[in-house]
């Protein structure tokens, strides 16, 4: 259910843990059961796995803002020079002028996303942007960057767990909305998953609405070893922090200290995998998921997939979820790839 403050923000329950003093509504509590569930699922599961977006909590969404600034962690940098470089003729194949919304999914610190709301700017449109993060801590960084940058774009935030629910704020008649989901976030998810979740970003556009989806390219396997290990341990620290923030979600005591950082690049499925592997035995009070979690030595949680993609994949990935791909832009490197898709006309009730 979403309501409407006069500062034209929006705000969703989400996970709504300990820490979080916001009135409970009969929606937030469904998202809060389903999320439980979706918990219990996944950690008794072979192996057992903690859904990535637990990573982002505040602290979570802090130390994945420092591992950006990481020498080691290239995917970033990449994108953003790329993003800048192409942003005029990424605007210009998404409508120009006629572009009103841009929503950025998992907005973070949105510090990509200026030199598209610049290029906007300079084909004459008037775009609003939309914010959708789960983290308070990450929008309130967004609204903070924006403003310092750009006073003059009209910033909107959705505060929601994404992958479960979404509700975007209306968009102007005539106007067209450009969705970015960047990052390369999409290689967290199998095929199956990320096309499902890229067809009910596709329900939330109207036809000829645009979707420009960032994704992490093949390359050196030793380069990417080095991005996911990187020697401060800031990429060790923010997976340890999984466990802090599922601890204080379900009140489960999860000791982080007790598991080791393993984040090997599996070359036979192209992705990185991160795990978390106990160092000894123990049994983990899983609070108000109310059962015990027995762990033996070396036994490990997965906590996040990674995947690597090529052009094709990446095509036939937004292609399978209701976009013609229209343009397909690549980093010179090639360790990064941009792709922009046009919503076609939807298929529900054929
Ligand atoms: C934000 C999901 C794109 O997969 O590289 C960074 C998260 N994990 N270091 C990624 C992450 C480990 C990141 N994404």
């Amino acid at each position: 259910m979403q309501r409407r403050s006069p500062a034209r923000r929006v705000r969703r329950g989400l996970l709504p843990g300990a820490r979080s003093p916001r009135t409970a509504t009969l929606v937030s509590l469904d998202a809060e059961s389903a999320a439980l569930r979706e918990l219990r699922e996944a950690l008794s599961r072979a192996p057992r796995e903690i859904p990535s977006k637990y990573f982002y909590d505040d602290a979570g969404s802090a130390l994945f803002e420092q591992i950006t600034r990481l020498p080691e962690y290239f995917p970033t940098a990449t994108e953003r020079a790329l993003l800048e470089a192409r942003a005029a003729a990424l605007v210009e194949s998404a409508g120009g002028r006629k572009l009103t919304d841009v929503v950025e999914l998992g907005s973070g610190a949105a510090s990509k996303t200026v030199a598209l709301l610049d290029a906007a700017l300079a084909a004459g449109g008037r775009p609003k942007y939309v914010a959708v993060d789960i983290s308070a801590h990450a929008l309130q960084r967004t609204k903070e960057i924006l403003a310092a940058a750009r006073p003059e774009i009209p910033v909107e935030h959705v505060l929601a767990d994404y992958t479960q629910a979404l509700q975007l704020p209306p968009k102007p008649a005539g106007g067209r909305r450009l969705v970015l989901f960047l990052g390369g976030t999409i290689g967290n998810d199998e095929d199956e998953a990320a096309v499902k979740f890229l067809s009910r970003v596709r329900e939330h556009m109207e036809q000829d609405d645009l979707l420009l989806l960032g994704a992490n390219l093949i390359t050196d396997p030793a380069a990417l070893h080095l991005a996911y290990n990187d020697p401060q341990g800031i990429t060790a620290a923010f997976n340890r922090n999984v466990l802090r923030n599922v601890n204080s979600f379900v009140r489960s005591n999860f000791d982080a200290e007790k598991f080791a950082h393993y984040a090997p690049y599996v070359v036979e499925k192209q992705r990185i995998e991160m795990w978390l592997v106990a160092r000894e035995a123990m049994d983990v009070d899983l609070g108000r998921l109310g059962s015990t979690l027995r762990l033996a030595r070396g036994e490990g949680i997965r906590t996040e997939i990674s995947r690597r993609f090529t052009r094709e994949q990446v095509l036939r990935m937004i292609d399978s979820a209701g976009f013609t791909p229209e343009r397909w832009i690549e980093s010179p490197d090639a360790r990064f790839g941009l792709a922009l898709g046009v919503a076609r006309t939807s298929l529900r009730g054929i």
